[in-house]
């Protein structure tokens, strides 16, 4: 320890704080380490709440909306050299390199050790460094997982609150020798004696850390979403996939829903997509007004990750390990995406986005440009400036519990259990609208070489498509091909296993129009989805696997869908689909040390039946 004296926050409490030997140690070194200038234990209550946010408004951090649009709600600009995940500085130090594969960047946990021990010395100089006990999942459920994040950063803390169980309750848990990741997180922007603080601390170089093997997360210089709130994807998705990996069960990057049909039969799926195919929508899709009427109802159990485990019904049970969304705000409107809309209402932290004269929130895809706006850098703006009023990759976070149609089970400790797993991506190509797989290994396949396409030709021939297995790319803790290996082994445990399917809402026609019309229309794709689960329709075999034809599938409703549109939108073209073949060489070649035979036999077994 240096001698800077390490003083506590006034109110907490000191002998559940000291309770915890190896916590209090590590986080009294670790303030020593960073010359943290106070200690405060985040216990998670409206007090704490209000005393960070009018910290963070003091501090220029937030502004504060009018509470008449938007309730106890702030809008936060970030430095603009820090407004998303940064994968190319994102490690994983697996004590061997082969362990983080050829997806991973990768670097010997020793060396990485002793650079960012040099880091974060005296890195909190001038601030307060929070404790922030977080649970992910259910603090009750059999997979929840304790971490403790120390943080100089407020506005990190404020998030943590709505992202996750976050405070007392969870120390409380922790006990005096429960087990928690530890995370340390700074924003890498000491303050020199009397030097004035900025809106947005940050530092130009960054570090995203994860250690698998010892489950520690060291995250350096960013102040934004995934890279600091260290619950999500550095916990929830990198450090858990690899604790699920050697526990048996699966962390994913999926959202959960759940579809009730008129007769009361509720059905849940979780669905995996990569960035920009509407997952949050689908995550929160209501049903157009003739399946509304028709008693189909919609409920949404989480937007963003997966945890999954053989349950007690011998199906796949699943858990949201968050408790709030933070979701891209350009393109959520009131059309598309009204229960988003309603769960971003009050309580609400917008980053990024523009501001209204009223004090309200606006992005592109909101609403019709009101004539003057402050946009996401401070500048004034107005319509046809050239300039984005909001940044592409702004964000909310709002408490899930807003959510008009969260599930009733959302929290439940057991998990929903899942009956459809459904991958896809962005294919102006070659993708139908929705096909079944034959079976879990085929699903595997399926899911692992989705992805979406950057470029497709204009005559229809497969563009580039950028494969992200399991929309797992950027998440995954270890070795992409050993993870596909436990997908493919998961199968032995499951009793009762999931139907696999893949969905493309994005194919195109010659002039480049949508062939399917989207959004709530999707809803017509997941009836048939529910229906093929229930047993309640026969699909059409087909050598890439199960569709469904023009009088199995509903279009009642659809004004002006033709069949002519349907077969369109569902189009099996052998050429396209040998040249998909041939373009997943790259990515069979990328993992070829690791990719499970199966999978290659997979490939195979397509090419045969193409013949
Ligand atoms: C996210 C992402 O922010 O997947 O959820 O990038
Ligand atoms: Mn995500």
């Amino acid at each position: 320890m240096n001698d800077k004296s390490v003083v506590e926050s006034s109110y907490s409490m000191p002998l559940v704080h000291a309770a915890h030997k190896q916590l209090a140690t590590w986080v009294m070194e670790t303030a020593a380490l960073c010359n943290a200038e106070s200690i405060q234990w985040c216990d998670g209550s409206q007090d704490e709440w209000d005393q960070l946010t009018a910290k963070l408004v003091d501090s220029g951090t937030f502004l504060q909306l009018n509470p008449t649009l938007h309730p106890n709600s702030f809008l936060a600009r970030s430095n603009p050299s820090d407004t998303a995940r940064v994968e190319d500085r994102t490690f994983i130090c697996s004590l061997r390199e082969v362990d983080a594969g050829p997806t991973n960047n990768w670097q010997s946990p020793d060396l990485m050790r002793r650079k960012l021990t040099d880091k974060f010395k005296d890195c909190m100089t001038g601030r307060t460094m929070y404790v922030v006990p977080f649970c992910m999942g259910p603090l009750d459920s059999p997979l929840a997982l304790i971490g403790v994040e120390l943080t100089d950063s407020p506005y990190v803390v404020v998030n943590m609150r709505i992202m996750c169980h976050m405070g007392a309750e969870v120390l409380a848990k922790l006990g005096s020798d429960g087990d928690f990741i530890p995370c340390l997180h700074s924003v890498g922007k000491p303050l020199a004696e009397g030097e004035q603080d900025v809106p947005w601390p940050c530092n130009e170089e960054k570090y995203i850390v994860h250690f698998p093997e010892s489950r520690e997360v060291w995250s350096f210089g960013s102040g934004y979403g995934g890279n600091a709130l260290l619950g999500k994807k550095c916990v929830a998705l990198r450090i858990a996939s690899a604790i699920a990996r050697d526990a048996g069960w699966m962390a994913e990057h999926m959202l959960i829903m759940g579809l009730e049909s008129p007769d009361g039969a509720k059905t849940y799926l979780t669905a995996a997509f990569p960035s920009a195919c509407g997952k949050t929508n689908l995550a929160m899709i209501v049903p157009p007004e003739s399946y509304a009427e028709k008693g189909w109802k919609t409920t949404l159990v989480g937007d963003d990750i997966a945890w999954l485990w053989p349950g007690k019904t011998g199906k796949l049970h699943a858990i949201n390990p968050e408790t709030g969304f933070f979701g891209v705000a350009p393109g959520t409107s009131w059309h598309s995406n009204t229960a988003a809309m309603q769960a971003m209402a009050k309580n609400t932290i917008f980053t990024n986005v523009a501001l209204t004269d009223e004090g309200g929130v606006w992005w592109e895809g909101h609403s019709e440009p009101p004539a003057h706006l402050i946009d996401w850098t401070g500048l004034d703006w107005t319509p046809g400036c050239g300039r984005l009023a909001a940044h592409a990759n702004s964000r909310f976070t709002a408490p899930a519990g807003q959510c008009p149609n969260i599930d009733p089970m959302w929290q439940d400790p057991d998990g929903v259990p899942i009956d459809a797993i459904v991958f896809g991506g962005r294919r102006p190509t070659t993708m139908p609208l929705v096909f079944q797989a034959f079976d879990w290994t085929h699903g595997v396949f399926l899911g692992a070489t989705q992805g979406s396409e950057t470029t497709a030709a204009a005559t229809g021939a497969v563009g580039t498509v950028r494969r992200d297995p399991m929309a797992m790319l950027p998440f995954c803790g270890y070795n992409m091909g050993d993870y596909l290996g436990h997908w493919l082994n998961m199968r032995k445990n499951i009793q009762r296993l999931p139907r696999m399917f893949h969905v493309n809402w994005f194919r195109k026609d010659a002039n480049g129009k949508f062939l399917w019309p989207g959004f709530r229309e999707n809803l017509r794709v997941l009836e048939w989805i529910v229906k093929r689960c229930q047993g309640k329709i026969a699909g059409h075999e087909t050598p890439i696997g199960w569709t469904p034809d023009w009088k199995s599938f509903s279009t009642e409703g659809l004004d002006g869908f033709t069949k002519e549109q349907f077969d369109a939108a569902m189009l099996f073209r052998r050429e396209d689909w040998l040249a998909e073949i041939t373009n997943q060489n790259d990515f069979f070649l990328k993992l070829y040390h690791s990719m499970p035979k199966e999978l290659m036999c997979q490939r195979e077994l397509l090419m045969a039946r193409m013949a």
